[in-house]
C-alpha cells in the first residue's frame, strides 16, 4: 500500500506487471445490476437547424476553417433526432434495462440564458423519447451537459470561463430540465467528464471551445476556471435538485467522472509509485474531492499549481460540504490505463499533469494492454478492477460505469459484414465485465449498473466518423442500422452471469 502525498491511503494491490491476458469468465453479477447503453446528443442527434434549436459551441467548432475535426460534422450524425422510434426499438432488442443521453441545451433553450426564451419543440422531442423509453420498461437517464454549450453563451460571457454568470445559466438550464422530465427521469448526471472538457477543451484545444496557448488563451489558468465553473455549478443544481424537487420525484443525481488508472513505470522507484498516485488526483480528485469529499482541491494540486487553481470561498465550501452527500453515486467513464513515469527537473508552465510523464509501457516496455483501433486505448481490465477499488476507497459511493467501450482494430475499413462480427469488442466487454464481478464479490466494491458506450457508431468529436465505438453499426451514407454481435453478447451475458450470481459468494462490503 501507498500513502499520497498528503498521506491518504489509496493503493490496495500491488501493480501487476502486464500479466498475459485471461480468458472471458463470465463471472456473475448481482442480480439488479443494470445494463444500459449510452449516447451523447451532439454526437447522434443530428437535426442541427431543425425545430428552432439553437446553435452550440459543437456547431461552431465543427465548420471551422480549416477543419478542426477531421472534415466532418455533427450536422446529420446518426439522424437519431428523426429516428427515436427505431433507435428504441434496437434498445429492446438488447435487452436494455437503462439508456444514457444527453439533452441539448440550445434545443431546449436556443440562446441559453436564463432570461432567453424557451423552445417548446425541443422539450417535446425529449419528451416522446423518454415516454418510448418507458413504454419498453428502459429506465431514461440523462445527462444535461455532454460538451454542447449553447454558442450564444460562449459569445455572450465567455462561457465557463464567466463563474457566476455559467453558474447562473446552467441552474436555470437544470431546473427546466428538472420541472419538465422529472416526473419520468430517476437518474440524473450534470456535467459528462469536467476533465476532458476543462483539459481539451482550454488547454491542448482538441475540443470546443478550441481554446489553447498557440491559440492566444491563457491556458495556464483557463483549465482551471472551466473547471471550478462546472464544480460550482454542478454542486448549485444538486442543490435545487434536492431542495425543489427530489422529495416528490425520488430521482438521484451526481456527476460523471473520467480517469485512467495509472501504474507506475517502474515499481522499484518511490518517484514513480508517487507520480502514478499524483496522477490519478491531478485527474479524478480534481473534480472527485470538491464534489464527493465537499473539500478543497487535493492537497498536492494546491502545492503545485499555486494560483493558477482557483480558491473556493467559504461559501462556495459550504455549498460543497452541503451537497456532497446528496451525490448518492460515483458515475464512471473509464476506458484505459497507462504508466506514470515522474518528470525530472520542473515542470512546464501550463503543466497539467503534476509533472507525470504518461507511456503505454513500463520501464521492461512492457506494454499495458493490447492495443484497440484507437491509439489512446488499450485493453487493461486489471487496472479497471484497481480503479474501482481507488474511487470506493476515496468516495464510498456506489459506483455506475456510465461508459466502457472501445472500437475494434481495422473496424473502420471494415465492411459491414466484416464489422458486425466485432469479436475484440465482445472480449473487450467481457474482460471488463468479469473485473467487475471480481471488483464486487472478491474486493467488496459496490458496483450497480454498466452503461456501454455507445448504442451506435457517431461522430467521435475531433476524429469525425472515422472511429466507431457502437454496439451498433451505422452505415453514414444511407444511415442503416445494423446491430453487432456484441450487442447480443451483453444482453446474454448479463442473462448468464446473473443467474450465475445465486451462487456467487455474498457480497462482502466494508463498513
Ligand atoms: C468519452 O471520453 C466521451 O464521453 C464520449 O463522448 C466519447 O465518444 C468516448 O469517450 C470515446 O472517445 O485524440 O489522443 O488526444 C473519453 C475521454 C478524451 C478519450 C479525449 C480520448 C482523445 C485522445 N476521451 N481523448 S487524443
Amino acid at each position: 500500500m501507498f500513502l499520497s502525498e498528503e498521506g491518504l491511503l489509496t493503493e490496495y494491490a500491488a501493480p501487476a506487471k502486464a500479466a498475459p491476458r485471461a480468458p472471458v469468465l463470465d463471472l456473475p453479477l448481482p442480480k439488479d445490476f443494470v445494463l444500459g447503453a449510452a449516447t451523447a446528443a451532439y454526437q447522434i442527434e443530428g437535426g442541427a437547424f431543425q425545430d428552432g434549436k439553437g446553435p452550440s459551441i459543437w456547431d461552431e467548432f465543427s465548420h471551422l476553417e480549416p477543419s478542426r475535426t477531421s472534415n466532418e460534422n455533427g450536422d446529420v450524425a446518426c439522424d437519431h433526432y428523426n429516428r427515436v422510434a427505431e433507435d428504441v426499438e434496437l434498445m429492446k432488442s438488447y435487452g436494455l434495462q437503462a439508456y444514457r443521453f444527453s439533452i441539448c441545451w440550445s434545443r431546449l433553450i436556443p440562446l441559453g440564458g436564463r432570461n432567453d426564451p424557451i423552445n417548446e419543440k425541443g422539450i417535446a422531442f425529449y419528451n416522446n423519447l423518454i415516454d418510448r423509453l418507458l413504454a419498453q420498461n428502459i429506465q431514461p437517464v440523462a445527462t444535461l451537459y455532454h460538451w454542447d454549450l449553447p454558442l450564444e453563451l460562449q459569445k455572450r460571457y465567455g462561457g465557463m470561463l464567466n463563474t457566476p454568470q455559467f453558474q447562473a445559466d446552467f441552474v436555470n438550464y437544470a431546473r427546466l430540465c428538472f420541472s419538465r422530465f422529472g416526473d419520468r427521469v430517476k437518474q440524473w448526471i450534470t456535467f459528462n467528464e469536467p476533465y476532458i472538457i476543462s483539459t481539451y477543451g482550454f488547454h491542448s484545444g482538441i475540443l470546443a471551445p478550441g481554446h489553447s496557448t498557440s491559440m492566444g488563451n491563457d491556458s495556464r489558468t483557463e483549465p482551471f476556471r472551466a473547471g471550478h465553473s462546472i464544480i460550482l455549478s454542478h454542486a448549485a443544481a444538486v442543490k435545487a435538485y434536492a431542495s425543489e424537487f427530489q422529495l416528490h420525484q425520488t430521482g438521484s443525481i451526481s456527476i460523471v467522472l473520467n480517469g485512467d488508472y495509472y501504474e507506475p513505470y517502474d515499481i522499484l522507484s518511490e518517484a514513480d509509485r508517487a507520480a502514478a498516485q499524483r496522477r490519478m488526483e491531478f485527474y479524478i480528485g480534481w473534480f472527485g474531492d470538491p464534489v464527493y469529499l465537499g473539500t478543497d482541491y487535493p492537497a498536492c494540486m494546491r502545492k503545485r499549481l499555486g494560483s493558477r487553481l482557483p480558491e473556493f470561498t467559504a461559501a462556495d465550501l459550504s455549498l460543497l460540504s452541503e451537497t456532497a452527500p446528496i451525490n448518492s453515486f460515483y458515475g464512471m467513464n473509464h476506458y484505459t490505463s497507462q504508466y506514470a513515469r515522474a518528470r525530472t527537473g520542473d515542470p512546464e508552465e501550463d503543466d497539467m499533469t503534476g509533472n507525470v510523464e504518461e507511456l503505454p509501457y513500463d520501464i521492461d516496455g512492457v506494454e499495458i494492454g493490447p492495443l484497440s483501433g484507437v491509439s489512446w486505448l488499450r485493453v487493461t481490465d486489471v487496472q479497471f478492477r484497481k480503479l474501482l477499488n481507488w474511487i470506493w476507497v476515496r468516495y464510498q459511493r456506489p459506483i455506475y460505469i456510465t461508459e466502457n467501450g472501445c472500437p475494434c482494430p481495422g473496424e473502420n475499413d471494415m465492411t459491414v459484414k466484416e464489422a458486425v462480427n466485432d469479436d475484440f469488442r465482445i472480449r473487450y466487454f467481457g474482460l471488463y465485465l468479469d473485473a467487475i464481478s471480481r471488483a464486487i464479490y472478491e474486493d467488496g466494491v459496490k458496483v450497480q449498473g454498466y452503461y456501454a458506450w455507445s448504442l451506435m457508431d457517431n461522430f467521435e468529436w475531433s476524429a469525425g466518423y472515422g472511429i466507431r465505438f457502437g454496439i451498433t453499426h451505422v452505415d453514414f451514407k444511407t444511415l442503416i442500422r445494423t446491430p453487432k454481435r456484441s450487442a447480443f453478447y451483453l444482453r446474454d451475458t448479463m442473462k448468464q452471469r446473473k443467474s450465475k450470481a445465486a451462487h456467487a459468494p455474498s457480497m462482502n462490503v466494508p463498513a
